[in-house]
Formats: structure tokens, sequence, C-alpha cells
């Protein structure tokens, strides 16, 4: 996931089933395109039950587990992934997108803008840099998938 603490640090963010059913897609993109940070992988997939499970293998215990993997997998629609890249992202996008609880969400985070159930919280994000290199693994193993490449200058505008 990049180099911790630099301009090169990755997060795994990911629009969950209802966040791209509701049409968040291009919200979520613009926020952290427009915070300043690099957009370095992004595919949207109907995620198996084992990749599910295993994304969300630290609440397998949790009573709503089972419903967790099914409204992730289920395929009404996709889970758009990404990966984001800059200064800090991890505990940034984190900020960005809120409490678990979207009712705990403070005002003009991405869940305290955009949703009102736990169960529907429409967005992932990464919530330390180990789980974010799991996560980018995860998600994104195949090699080629993620992208380094420069901001654009004047030198593609003019
Ligand atoms: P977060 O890192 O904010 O996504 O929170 P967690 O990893 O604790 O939870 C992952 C997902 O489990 C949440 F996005 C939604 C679901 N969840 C519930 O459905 N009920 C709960 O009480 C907690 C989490």
């Amino acid at each position: 996931a990049g180099v911790k603490g630099t301009a090169s640090e990755r997060t795994f963010i990911a629009v969950k089933p209802d966040g791209v059913q509701r049409g968040l897609v291009g919200k979520v993109i613009s926020r952290f395109e427009e915070r300043g940070y690099k957009l370095v992988g992004l595919k949207a997939i109907v995620p198996s039950k084992q990749l599910a499970e295993q994304h969300y293998a630290d609440l397998s215990a949790r009573p709503f587990f089972k419903g967790l993997v099914e409204y992730m997998t289920n395929g009404k629609a996709p889970v758009v992934c990404m990966v984001w890249e800059g200064k800090d992202v991890v505990r940034q996008g984190r900020a960005m997108i809120g409490a678990t609880n979207p009712l705990e969400s403070a005002p003009g985070t991405i869940r305290g803008q955009y949703c009102v159930s736990v169960g529907r919280n429409i967005i992932h994000g990464s919530d330390s840099f180990e789980s974010a290199e799991k996560e980018i693994n995860l998600w994104f193993g195949k090699a080629g998938e993620l992208i380094d490449w420069e901001p654009a200058t004047w030198g593609w505008i003019m």
C-alpha cells in the first residue's frame, strides 16, 4: 500500500452495492479527486462469497455477518473498488467517510451526507495502513491492476 506517511501511501475504498444503486459513485470519486488524491485502481465487480467473507473476516462472529456478505455479493449492483494514493490517505479517507453508524457520522462526511442505516452505509475504507495492504492485495491481487501515473500539468491542457 505504498509507503506509510509518504505521498505514495495507498488505501482501499469501495462503494458498496447500495451506494452504486443510488448513483453515488461519482460523488465519492469527486471528493477524493478534489481533495488531491490520485486514483490508481478502479473496477466494478460482484465479489464471490469467499472474497466478501475474507474482506470482512474480522466480523465473522457478529450476528450481522451473514446478511453483510449476502448484501455485498447478491449482484443487484456491483462493488466499485478503488485504490487511492496520497499523503495520509488511510486516515484522511476514514475521516472523509465518517463513523460506521451514519447517525453518528458528522454532517459533511460521506456517510453523514448520504445515508442513515449502518447496514446500508454505502462505502468502505481501510481502517489502518495494515488493513489497506491486506485489502488492496485481496481486491486488486492481479498484476497490472494498479497504475502509477503522473498528475496532469499544463502540458495536457494547452
Ligand atoms: P467500517 O470500517 O466503518 O465499515 O465498520 P466495520 O468494519 O465495523 O463494519 C463493516 C460493515 O459491517 C459496516 F459497513 C456495516 C456492517 N455493520 C452492520 O451491519 N452492523 C453493525 O452493527 C456494524 C457493522
